[in-house]
C-alpha cells in the first residue's frame, strides 16, 4: 500500500486517512526523542524560487529509507522506466563521492578518518551544495533527476547522533526542494536481515533505530511512503506509478521550490 499525500488535491484525498493515522501513531511515540517536533510544520515549508512559471521541466525524485531499504535498487530500476518511456532521466546519488568533499566524506564513512559530527554534517550539505547549480540546469532543460538520498539523510543521521534538527536542517535551506519524496518503509530489524551490514559507520542496528525516529520527526505530509518490505517487484510498481505522476506534473509546469527557506 502505498500512504502519503500527493501535491494533487483528488490524490490528498486518497492518501489522507493513512497519513493522519501514522501521524498521530508517531507523535506518541517520538515526542520524547526528537526535539523540534513543535516547530515542524512550519519549518518544513518550501518555497518557489520563481513565482508561476510555467515551464515544462524534469522532476527531481528524491528516494530515502535506512540502510537496505533498497533505495538504490529502485532508483535504478525508475531510471531504466524513464529512459524506456523516452523521458530523459539521471541517477544521482547523495554522497556523491566522486568529489573532493566527496571523497572526505567517503574517508570518514569507511572510518578510514575521524571527524567532528558538526563537520561532517556541513561536508555533506557541501556536497549537496556543490551540485545545485548543475542540478537546477538539469531540471530546467527537461531532465528528471532520480536521486539516492538527499538532505533528509543528512538531517536524519546527523540528529540521530544527538545534533539538534533545526541546526542541522539549516545549511540545506536554499537547495531545491524535491518534487517528490518516496520514503521506502522497513523497520531497522527487517532492514539489517537484508544481506547484513558491511563495514561502513552507521550501519548498526542501534544506530539505525535512532535514525528511524529522526526521518520520522522529519517526514511531513506531502513524503509519500511505500512498504519496503513488499517483494522488490511490487515496491517497483508502486513507485512507477507515483513518479510517473509526478514527472507528469512538472512537464506541465509545477514551480521549482527551494528547499525550507522564507
Ligand atoms: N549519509 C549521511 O550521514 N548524511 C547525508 O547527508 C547523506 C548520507 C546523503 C551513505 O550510504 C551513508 O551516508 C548512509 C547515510 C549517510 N549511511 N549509512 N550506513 P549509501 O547511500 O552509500 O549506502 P548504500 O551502500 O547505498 O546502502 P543503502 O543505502 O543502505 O542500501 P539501499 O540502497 O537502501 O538498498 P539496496 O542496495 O537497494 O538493497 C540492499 C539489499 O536488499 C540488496 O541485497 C537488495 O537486493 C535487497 N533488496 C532490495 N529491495 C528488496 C526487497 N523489496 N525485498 C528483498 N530484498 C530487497
Ligand atoms: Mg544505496
Amino acid at each position: 500500500m502505498i500512504y502519503g499525500t500527493c501535491s494533487t488535491a483528488s490524490k490528498s484525498l486518497i492518501f489522507k486517512a493513512p497519513v493522519l493515522q501514522k501521524s498521530l501513531t508517531f507523535q506518541g511515540k517520538l515526542s520524547s526523542k526528537c526535539s523540534p517536533r513543535k516547530t515542524r510544520m512550519e519549518s518544513n515549508l518550501n518555497y518557489s524560487i520563481e513565482g508561476n512559471s510555467k515551464e515544462s521541466r524534469g522532476a527531481l525524485v528524491v528516494l530515502e529509507g535506512l540502510d537496505r531499504s533498497g533505495k538504490s535498487s529502485q532508483c535504478s530500476r525508475l531510471v531504466s522506466l524513464l529512459e524506456r518511456r523516452g523521458i530523459s532521466a539521471e541517477l544521482w546519488r547523495f554522497p556523491d563521492r566522486t568529489t573532493s568533499v566527496g571523497q572526505m566524506i567517503s574517508s570518514y564513512l569507511t572510518n578510514t578518518s575521524e571527524l567532528d559530527d558538526h563537520t561532517i554534517h556541513l561536508l555533506f550539505s557541501a556536497n549537496r551544495w556543490e551540485k545545485r547549480s548543475l542540478m537546477e540546469t538539469k531540471l530546467k532543460t527537461g531532465t528528471t533527476l532520480i536521486v539516492d538520498r538527499y538532505s533528509y539523510s543528512g538531517v536524519a543521521f546527523s540528529s540521530a547522533k544527538g545534533l539538534d534538527m533545526e541546526w542541522c536542517k539549516a545549511p540545506e535551506i536554499g537547495l531545491l526542494a524535491p518534487d517528490l519524496v518516496a520514503y521506502l518503509d522497513i523497520s531497522p530489524e527487517k532492514a539489517a536481515e537484508r544481506g547484513g551490514y558491511g563495514g561502513e559507520r552507521y550501519e548498526k542496528l542501534e544506530f539505525q533505530k535512532k535514525v528511524a525516529d529522526c526521518y520520522e520527526v522529519l517526514r511531513d505530509v506531502t513524503w509519500k511512503a511505500v512498504d519496503a518490505c513488499q517483494p522488490i517487484e511490487d515496491v517497483e510498481k508502486q513507485l512507477q506509478e507515483i513518479v510517473l505522476d509526478c514527472v507528469t506534473e512538472c512537464q506541465k509546469g509545477r514551480p521549482l521550490f527551494s528547499l525550507w527557506s522564507k
